[in-house]
């Protein structure tokens, strides 16, 4: 099996794993050899380049999306990224409208299937990759099981390639060769009887429904003194935060200042918010000491009469200066007093659920602030790049 996978510079599952890996690429790729126009698509079917900038087009993607991508494992639910969070998720700095590429039926015109990239400056240990990120891979349901997604792999491979760019980051729910890290989901309830009757979360048999709602209940007030929304003036300063927070991890993205801006702060151009952010300012020093960001992105639920979606926030990036001090002195209790602080504001923006995976400091929050662990894990691959395996400490952003 893998028939696809094999032929591809990935690691392979009976490699090595020991410390003496030598990372770099996989294959080094010769810009003139790679071709110039995409392979054959399946008859009846053609490539197109999605403008992502006219709304009609970017709505036809929303569709295909809404109907067709990513399911749990016993699809009840099926995530629903709104128009606004793909705006937000593919046209970020640097965005190639080539990296947005369709799949229509000739006569129909039909969208049916999908794949995106945007370019992310990505650190591999003590390497910086110029590269992709790989999301959006769908597929019509009807169309499924006739080899396109390769086809489409590889025609995203070429067009980074021409660009180029030779590796990419990309995450899945499913095992492919090889994950470079792997994570599990954790989940927070914040409206425990809705996740209840949408058969997400189940009633524990030594447990009654006031007491699990009891068990979820959250104050009505954050505690942290200094705690405010993000504005633009703080880019400077969250930058430079995150940026030192994230050297204690192997893998993490680089975020210059324009980018920071670009997915932390809300657009108000956007019809729904995607992003939270929020800054602990010192008030005396006016220092930025802490953030932490969350985004939205619903489920919709599948068949249920009572409820159509469940609205999910899920931890972002965040930051915090007693990361810093020596033995991370008070690292442990700063991160749960903001986390409880992100939970009550969650909860006070509807949201029904928060989501983290076991990826940067989570592991030292989770159980104190009732998250419980999910079924679903997610992987994370680096295309034509070879190191050896990261416990921890990834990308928080490419979590599909
Ligand atoms: C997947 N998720 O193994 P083998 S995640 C990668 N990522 O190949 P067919 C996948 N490969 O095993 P179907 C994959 N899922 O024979 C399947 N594959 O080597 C491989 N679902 O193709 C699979 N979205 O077309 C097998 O399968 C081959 O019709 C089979 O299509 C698959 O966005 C899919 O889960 C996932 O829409 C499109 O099931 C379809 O089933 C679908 O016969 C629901 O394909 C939505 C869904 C995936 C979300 C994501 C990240 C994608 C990363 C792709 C790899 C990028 C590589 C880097 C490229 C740039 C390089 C540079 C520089
Ligand atoms: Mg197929």
């Amino acid at each position: 099996s893998y028939k696809f996978w094999q032929t591809q510079p990935v690691p392979r599952f009976d490699e090595t794993q020991e410390q003496t890996i030598k990372d770099g690429p996989i294959k080094v790729i010769d810009p003139d050899t790679v071709p110039k126009e995409p392979s054959k698509m399946h008859e009846g079917f053609e490539w197109v380049t999605m403008d992502l900038t006219d709304e009609t087009e970017l709505e036809e993607v929303y569709e295909l999306l809404t109907g067709h991508y990513v399911e749990d494992n016993e699809a009840m639910f099926r995530f629903n990224y709104s128009v606004s969070f793909l705006k937000w998720g593919l046209k970020s700095p640097g965005w190639r409208k080539e990296w947005h590429v369709g799949v229509r039926a000739t006569k129909s015109r039909k969208l049916v299937a999908f794949i995106s990239g945007v370019p992310v400056a990505l650190r591999v240990r003590d390497t910086t990759l110029k590269s992709t990120e790989i999301n959006f891979l769908c597929i019509h349901k009807k169309l499924r099981a006739k080899r396109l997604a390769p086809v489409l792999i590889a025609e995203i491979t070429r067009r980074c390639y021409t660009e180029g760019i030779f590796q990419a980051i990309y995450t899945a729910g499913i095992v492919l060769p090889k994950p470079v890290s792997s994570c599990r989901y954790f989940h927070r309830s914040l409206d425990w009887l809705k996740l209840y009757e949408v058969g997400f979360s189940p009633l524990p048999a030594n447990s009654t429904k006031p007491r699990q709602i009891t068990k979820y209940h959250l104050p009505s007030q954050t505690s942290t003194s200094g705690l405010r929304v993000m504005e633009q003036k703080d880019a400077p300063a969250v930058q430079t935060l995150l940026e030192y927070y994230l050297k204690r991890f192997d893998m993490a993205p680089i975020f210059d200042t324009e980018e920071i801006e670009y997915w932390l702060l809300h657009d108000d151009n956007l019809a729904e918010q995607v992003i939270w952010t929020y800054v602990v300012e010192d008030p005396d020093s006016k220092k930025i000491t802490d953030f932490f960001s969350f985004y939205c992105l619903e489920s919709s639920v599948i068949g249920n009469r009572k409820h159509e979606n469940v609205r999910a926030a899920y931890l972002f990036y965040y930051a915090t200066e007693t990361a810093f001090a020596p033995g991370e002195k008070g690292l442990k209790e700063r991160l749960n007093a903001l986390m409880n602080d992100a939970l009550i504001l969650a909860k006070k923006f509807n949201f029904d659920v928060f989501n983290a995976l076991t990826l940067l400091d989570n592991p030292l929050f989770l159980e104190q602030q009732k998250f419980g662990a999910g079924d679903g894990q997610l992987h994370y691959y680096l295309y034509n790049y070879r190191t050896s395996i990261i416990a921890g400490g990834v990308d928080a952003k490419n979590n599909v």
